[in-house]
């Protein structure tokens, strides 16, 4: 179905060319800001979509697109040919855009549907995604790319064949949900089945915060043996969250609790985000900073819980958590593994060529497993990463639709919101790169919504 651009995979000191030739373009950047900044606008290669003179017709889609690795000034905001809209990367079209001029109801993609988009939200995927270090966005989309998972609009079209999925949408319908890409856009292009129907009393900002954070979430909980909801589950129930205060660990928390998981014990960064997890139910939060020594905090975490260990630990934080978290499993515990955040640069504006160097140092560092161990300890590692489940549509349905159920009954509070304007992109990126962020950034596309 998706063909990938560059199936070359050369290495070079044991990393993948994509990888050097990133980490080059981003010392280019810094290197251009730092020492020249007038000079940055030659870093941005053209883009043969954008309408160079738009007429001022609201039709014509506006959207965020990166045109090669590097820093903030690769965020560049552009408004696309008359009848282009975005695209994510399993329509199987080759590029982010797609031309949609004179093209009938009959002849969209079978169950697509045109979303005219009023909010999305930033991941820190997306940082990753513009230094060129995301690799499914590096195999599937290549450059220029838009970034983005998060929407939130209103369907302006339906394809008139193939159902969405059941869903039946129609024009008008407020909706929310994932695309695999393309998301920082005025409108995209969706397959229906990855959308659903915004809860009534949520507003557009509060539905694009959802998606990716809630499926994360969630998806953690189903590999941790949690959800659907079995008979065979392992008697002891304590979860161990990093980074509680986060958008998926805001999630991971009260969905542990709905699904019964007890103690529910959360990590946080800095004194002022223990009041957060607590809030939405966290028994025990314990803040990081507080403590001398990894050995010290390890040691207090595992007397939040009685057992020998935890069942299930939630772990995206990468070399600097993941060997004391896999050694703080119980017998049949899981750890879940779903991103390398202390493996990436934080806190940094603009990316100098030290922090590149440290961060290569760190992934030869990760840390090895060895399987004849999960056996002998009785403990699993499982690691997943949804922007390679296109095609997983009854599992993701069945995810989407419990997230449903709980937002409908009231059961999910949505993560704490930053709204912003489209045009403050690059203000997004670089909140979230410096950690500060709590919860989740929004920018809206209209600036009167
Ligand atoms: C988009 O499609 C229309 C209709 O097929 C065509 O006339 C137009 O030239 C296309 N635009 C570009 C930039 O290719
Ligand atoms: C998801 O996978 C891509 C491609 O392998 C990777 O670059 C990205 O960092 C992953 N996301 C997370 C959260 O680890
Ligand atoms: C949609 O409905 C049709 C018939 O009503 C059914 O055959 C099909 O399996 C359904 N698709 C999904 C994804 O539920
Ligand atoms: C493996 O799990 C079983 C069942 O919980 C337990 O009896 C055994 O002691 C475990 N082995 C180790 C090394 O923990
Ligand atoms: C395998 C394991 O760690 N089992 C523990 C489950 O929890 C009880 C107490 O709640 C412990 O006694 C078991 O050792």
């Amino acid at each position: 179905m998706m063909e990938a651009k560059d199936e070359i995979s050369f290495k070079l000191f044991g990393q993948d060319l994509n990888v050097i030739l990133a980490v080059v373009a981003n010392i280019l950047s810094w290197l251009v800001a730092t020492l020249a900044p007038s000079f940055l606008s030659y870093l941005l290669p053209n883009i043969d979509e954008e309408d160079k003179s738009p007429s001022t017709s609201p039709v014509q889609t506006q959207c965020i697109a990166i045109g090669r690795p590097g820093g903030i000034e690769q965020l560049r905001t552009i408004t696309l040919k008359p009848g282009f809209v975005t695209v994510g990367y399993n329509l199987g079209f080759p590029s982010p855009f797609v031309n949609l001029s004179d093209k009938t109801d009959e002849e969209l993609p079978s169950g697509t549907v045109v979303v005219e988009i009023q909010a999305f939200s930033v991941n820190y995927a997306d940082c990753c995604i513009r230094w060129g270090l995301y690799e499914s966005a590096n195999k599937f989309v290549g450059w220029p790319i838009v970034p983005g998972f998060d929407i939130a609009g209103v369907v302006e079209r339906v394809s008139a064949s193939g159902d969405t999925d059941n869903i039946s949408l129609a024009v008008g319908d407020k909706v929310y949900g994932a695309t695999f890409f393309g998301a920082y856009s005025s409108r995209c292009l969706v397959p229906g089945r990855q959308l659903r129907r915004i809860p009534s009393d949520l507003s557009f900002a509060e539905a694009a915060s959802l998606p990716a954070v809630s499926m994360t979430a969630l998806y953690t909980l189903y590999l941790g043996g949690r959800f659907p909801a079995q008979d065979c589950t392992p008697q002891n129930k304590s979860i161990l969250i990093h980074s509680a205060a986060g958008g998926v660990g805001g999630m991971l928390v009260q969905m542990s609790k709905l699904l019964g998981l007890s103690p529910v014990v959360g990590i946080v960064g800095r004194s002022s985000k223990v009041d957060h997890p607590k809030s939405l139910g966290c028994d025990t939060v314990i803040d990081k900073s507080g403590f001398k020594s990894p050995s010290e905090l390890w040691e207090e975490i595992q007397s939040a819980n009685k057992a020998q260990g935890y069942s299930i630990i939630a772990d995206a934080n990468g070399v600097s958590t993941l060997r004391g978290s896999f050694d703080h499993l119980c017998a049949t515990g899981r750890l879940v593994v779903f991103g390398f955040h202390s493996n990436l640069p934080m806190g940094q504006d603009m990316l100098n060529p030290w922090v590149w160097l440290q961060m290569i140092w760190k992934m030869a560092h990760m840390p090895k497993f060895d399987a004849m161990d999960l056996v002998v300890s009785n403990k699993s590692l499982l690691g997943f990463n949804l922007s390679f489940f296109v095609d997983e549509i009854s599992m993701l349905g069945q995810i989407y639709d419990q997230i449903g159920a709980w937002l409908k009954e009231g059961k999910l509070v949505v993560p704490r919101i930053t709204e912003l304007p489209m045009a403050e992109i690059g203000t997004a990126h670089q909140l979230l790169q410096s950690g500060k962020s709590v919860g989740k950034i929004v920018m809206l596309t209209k600036s009167e919504t």
